[in-house]
């Protein structure tokens, strides 16, 4: 297996010769460790069913299924899709998924270790994926806000992105609210941390999901300091030409593995309604999320 070094603009790292047959458990491994030392790893000119694609993640990590089935691919519940395609009046998974700065799983108990992307249709232009490295981030802040934020805890919910359900119509929305607070309470984790892998240490919040600050004893930081953070980070430039942000694009054939500890992304669609299309897997892989803040 080869492994092409990351391109002079950007740490992207390509494979151009993988093939989930005759992978070794030594080519897995060494994909895990660029995967965590290069953030980005696109395997090219795949052609993988939908049970190899979950195969894939079974050999990545522990693959997890999305927690609302209306994602699940009809194969696979392990296979989360975005689609806007009407398969003969049937449609398969959520239209214009992720299109907001998020990390996969960030309001649930164990956020994911690694997104597996595929897409399956693309439209002529303008699907990719933005991202910002969030160690990158860390260290471009401004002396000032990194000691503020610096041993403070962020609170994550998906609450103003969960998507309504077919089934939802009618119902009242209070009735909604209380079922999504109920069911995805939010979730607490530090708002910088050394990475498990890396030790690098990097900002872990997000626009879509983290709407709270508190210091160790619980007590709030002010949405001023959440505002200043997203901000200074990349994460309120609709214009995205912040410094931190750079965007992948994709070809036939890419599967697009990223660290999601170290990487917030936001999904970019084409806003003529092409129809497009992509699968996904996310694993999980036996480390905390952070090593203990130091
Ligand atoms: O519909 C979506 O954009 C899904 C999003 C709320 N969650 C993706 C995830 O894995 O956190
Ligand atoms: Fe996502």
């Amino acid at each position: 297996m080869q492994i092409a070094s990351p391109a002079a603009d950007r740490q992207v790292t390509e494979i151009p010769d993988f093939e989930l047959a005759t992978a070794t458990v030594v080519d897995f491994d060494e994909i895990r460790e660029r995967i965590y030392r290069d953030k980005i790893v696109v395997l090219k000119n795949q052609d993988l069913a939908v049970p190899e694609f979950v195969e894939l993640g079974h050999r990545l990590g522990e693959p997890v299924p999305y927690y609302e089935p209306i994602y699940h691919h009809p194969d696979s519940p392990l296979v989360f899709v975005s689609s806007n395609i009407d398969h003969e009046g049937e449609r398969i998974g959520v239209p214009k998924t992720g299109a907001f700065w998020h990390a996969d799983y960030q309001f649930m108990p164990k956020p994911f270790a690694f997104t597996v992307f595929y897409p399956q249709k693309l439209p002529s232009r303008g699907r990719g994926t933005y991202f910002i490295d969030m160690a990158e981030a860390y260290r471009n802040l401004s002396p000032d806000l990194r000691e503020q934020i610096d041993g403070a805890y962020g609170y994550h919910s998906v609450r103003r992105y969960m998507k309504i359900r077919p089934g939802d119509v009618y119902r009242p929305l209070h009735e909604v609210i209380a079922e999504v607070e109920q069911r995805t309470p939010p979730q607490v984790f530090p708002a910088v941390g050394n990475h498990p892998v890396t030790g690098e240490r990097q900002l872990y919040l997000s626009e879509a999901f983290t709407y709270r600050l508190t210091d160790a004893n619980g007590r709030s930081l002010g949405d001023e300091l959440l505002r200043a953070v997203l901000a200074e980070s990349g994460q309120l430039d609709n214009s995205y030409k912040h410094r931190n942000i750079f965007t992948r694009t994709y070809d036939p054939g890419d599967i697009v593995l990223w660290d999601n500890r170290a990487l917030i992304h936001r999904a970019l669609h084409n806003p003529s309604g092409e129809p497009t299309e992509s699968y996904r897997v996310t694993v999980l892989d036996g480390r905390p999320l952070f090593e203990e803040n130091r």
